[in-house]
């Protein structure tokens, strides 16, 4: 498959960015003054074993910045990784929007992304069971737009008035700090059995959603309600949706925990990989449109971030594209410096009355004040608009710009009136107008009150083995509780969502299903508000099956950038590597050699072969799949190494397609393959094409029940 090499479509960024890029080749080591430095390995004594001078300005200069080096981590959404692209559009939607991104499709608009785990540290593992952040900025040539989603198409709670709450019970437990990067602990779990609203977005973080094989498998969702306005200045409703090229696809949980341990940066380097070699990810958008005079037709509130809107009812319209097709030049200048705001948009987009993206509309200006350390961060390179600003806000820390003139106010003669204000027709932005009629009150609408019947709809939307995955999900987190209380009432809770879910989950903790509870169900509620308004309903049904939830109908027809083990030693039968490989390389697939040692094999041939991992240094659960060509001093090698028969079974178990040729055939017999010889993704001397159809199913779940009991 031929690689891409990046056009330049975003290079409206890209070259705004390089004016602050600073290269170290064939230069000379300075100061920050511009001096020329001869030792940067020792400090200013007074004698050759004499105490350190004061007068060090060159050790306290390096020092200095070095004390200064780091920032605070984000709050949340602390581990992440970038990426540059563009975003183009398929066709105007100008009866929705003005938008100049929405209605220009000669247009290549750049973006940079963000995604990242959300309750984790900077440092923490990327395969944490956890939502994953999809924040997209797009340099639109009317100003800056970000999109900052996630990868499930709806939020824990309702009001940002929740906010720390919901992240002070999930993130590490205050007087212990543990656990790291995980929800699996009592404080989130007494939470969650304590606000009802939050089970919604819980059950999609039991699902396979929360462990992504691959950034580059994962929707991505803008999740509240926005608007579109069109140039007639009418508003449509709309949700956002990121569909990816490659499918939606998840790793199982036993390999998230062991690839935590082997590649801690498992999504990170995947991302960049696929980028470096030209493999650029890409997403379509997509959006669901809502007429405004239709905003009262469903079965819940189009302002309640917890629920969604099923496909099966509002269709997904595919609009456009995004291709991410740079790596960053700096991790820390570009993706830890990077800043999103909600309340970044532009002229044809608008925000709605959603109490979650009103609460946001606040909070991530004001989280940078602290992390970037000044109102300046719009200065910063990443976060520039490509457009030209011209305002009178002045001064403050790290002003990088020098604002000319002797007026910074409005309205001015004495420079001529500038900047002056834009007319509409000259793009201005205008918010949408909203007829309100209101009294001021701190409350719920009782619109947001059903918190059952969409995660019953999308546990009932789940395939099988998802079903079972979510299952053992919960009995693993729940599992993890040491109150029994917690567990109880988190029981009775998923009773209210699907009562035979509940049963297994009890059977796993060995508990029972509590037939009532003592306190209300939902106490997300005010002191003096009237308890029983507020309670949950039991669920409705009005949609027996959403397809689009389960991960089960997403695409299965590309094995691009899979990576494939090659179990080889010294001997392995050329021919049969030269044409599995070709076969699967013209696919897109990546082939990796794992031999006994590093450096090379030789093939039976005499050929020297390049190793890309000795076999300890790696480990089954970072490939897709494994491929094992004959040979006969080959096999034997891999036989004398305990390792390769765990690293088989271990893909065995995690439903992986398996291929073997010749003697390797006789390998996988004295491994589990043995038993599972008339599996569909077990490939024992067949035809490439035979691995690659079983590869392009991502695995053979219906391998899982027996496989499960593989013991590795
Ligand atoms: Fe948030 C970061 C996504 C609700 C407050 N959020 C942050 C990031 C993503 C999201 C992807 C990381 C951006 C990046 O990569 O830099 N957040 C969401 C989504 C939400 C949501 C999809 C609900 C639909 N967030 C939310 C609420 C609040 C915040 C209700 C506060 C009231 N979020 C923040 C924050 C962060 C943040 C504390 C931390 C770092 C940052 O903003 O820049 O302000």
């Amino acid at each position: 498959m031929a690689k891409k090499t990046p056009d330049n479509s975003n290079s409206k960024k890209i070259e705004d960015l390089k004016r602050f890029e600073v290269e170290t080749k064939d230069t000379v080591m300075t100061t920050n003054q511009g001096l020329k430095v001869n030792d940067t390995n020792n400090s200013l004594k007074s004698g050759e074993r004499g105490s350190t001078l004061l007068e060090d300005f060159l050790l306290r200069e390096k020092i200095t910045h070095f004390d200064h080096e780091r920032i605070p981590e984000r709050i949340v959404h602390a581990r992440g990784s970038g990426a540059h692209g563009y975003f183009e559009l398929y066709e105007s939607i100008e009866q929705y929007s003005k938008a100049g991104i929405f209605t220009d499709t000669a247009r290549k608009t750049p973006v940079f992304v963000r995604f990242s785990t959300v309750a984790g540290s900077k440092g923490s593992t990327d395969l944490a069971r956890d939502v994953r952040g999809f924040a997209v900025k797009f340099y639109t040539d009317e100003g800056t737009w970000d999109l900052v989603g996630n990868n499930m198409p709806i939020f824990f709670i309702q009001d940002a008035m929740k906010f720390p709450d919901l992240v002070h019970a999930v993130k590490p437990e205050p007087n212990k700090e543990i656990p790291q990067a995980a929800s699996a602990h009592d404080t989130f779990y007494d939470f969650i059995s304590h606000t009802t609203e939050t089970l919604h977005n819980q059950i999609w973080v039991m699902s396979d959603r929360a462990i992504p094989r691959s950034l580059r498998m994962m929707e991505g969702f803008g999740i509240h309600t926005f608007r579109l306005i069109n140039e007639a200045g009418e508003s449509h409703f709309v949700k956002f949706h990121w569909k990816p090229k490659l499918g939606v696809h998840s790793v199982t949980w036993d390999e998230a925990v062991k690839i935590s341990g082997a590649d801690s940066d498992f999504h990170r380097r995947d991302l960049w990989d696929a980028i470096d070699s030209g493999h650029f990810p890409e997403w379509e958008l997509g959006v669901q449109i809502v007429a405004q005079e239709d905003e009262h037709k469903f079965d819940f509130d189009l302002l309640d971030p917890t629920k969604l809107i099923p496909e099966e009812m509002v269709p997904v319209q595919i609009i456009g594209k995004m291709t991410l097709n740079k790596n960053p030049e700096n991790f820390f200048a570009e993706t830890e410096q990077v800043a999103f705001l909600p309340g970044h948009i532009v002229p044809g987009i608008d925000f709605t009355n959603d109490p979650l993206l009103q609460g946001r509309l606040f909070s991530y200006r004001d989280t940078q004040l602290s992390r970037l350390g000044s109102p300046n961060f719009h200065q910063i390179p990443i976060n520039r608009p490509i457009m030209p600003t011209h305002n009178n806000q002045r001064d403050g820390q790290m002003q990088m710009d020098i604002p000319k003139g002797q007026t910074a106010y409005f309205p001015n003669s004495l420079s001529g009136g500038c900047p002056h204000m834009a007319k509409m027709a000259e793009g201005g932005f205008t918010s949408y107008e909203e007829r309100i009629d209101a009294r001021k009150i701190r409350t719920r609408s009782e619109s947001f009150s059903d918190h059952f019947s969409q995660p019953a709809l999308f546990y009932r939307s789940l395939a099988d083995y998802e079903k079972q995955h979510v299952t053992d999900a919960y009995i693993f987190e729940l599992g993890k509780c040491t109150y029994q209380h917690i567990q109880e009432r988190m029981l009775y809770v998923v009773a209210q969502i699907d009562e035979d879910l509940a049963q297994k989950v009890a059977k796993g903790l060995g508990l029972k299903v509590p037939k009532s509870i003592d306190e209300p169900l939902n106490q997300a509620i005010g002191a003096d508000a009237d308890v029983a308004k507020f309670q949950p309903p039991k669920k409705k049904v009005y949609l027996e099956k959403d397809p689009a939830l389960s991960q089960s109908n997403t695409k299965f027809d590309s094995i691009e950038t899979r990576q494939v083990a090659v179990l080889v030693g010294d001997g392995f039968k050329m021919s049969e590597l030269n044409t599995m490989k070709a076969a699967l390389e013209k696919e897109g697939a990546m082939i990796k050699v794992v031999a006994p040692h590093g450096g090379t094999v030789k093939s039976d041939s005499g050929e020297e072969q390049k190793v890309d991992a000795a076999i300890a240094t790696t480990e089954s659960v970072l490939y897709d799949a494994i491929y094992v060509p004959g040979g006969k001093n080959s096999i034997k090698a891999l036989k004398e190494n305990a390792k390769y028969t765990k690293f088989i079974n271990e893909a065995l178990k995690h439903c992986k397609a398996i291929a073997a040729d010749g003697e390797g055939v006789e390998f996988l017999e004295t491994t589990h393959v043995s038993e599972f010889k008339e599996d569909a993704a077990i490939c024992l001397n067949s035809e490439p094409q035979k691995f690659i159809n079983a590869m392009k199913q991502h695995r053979n779940w219906k391998r899982m029940p027996q496989a499960e009991k593989i013991p590795v």
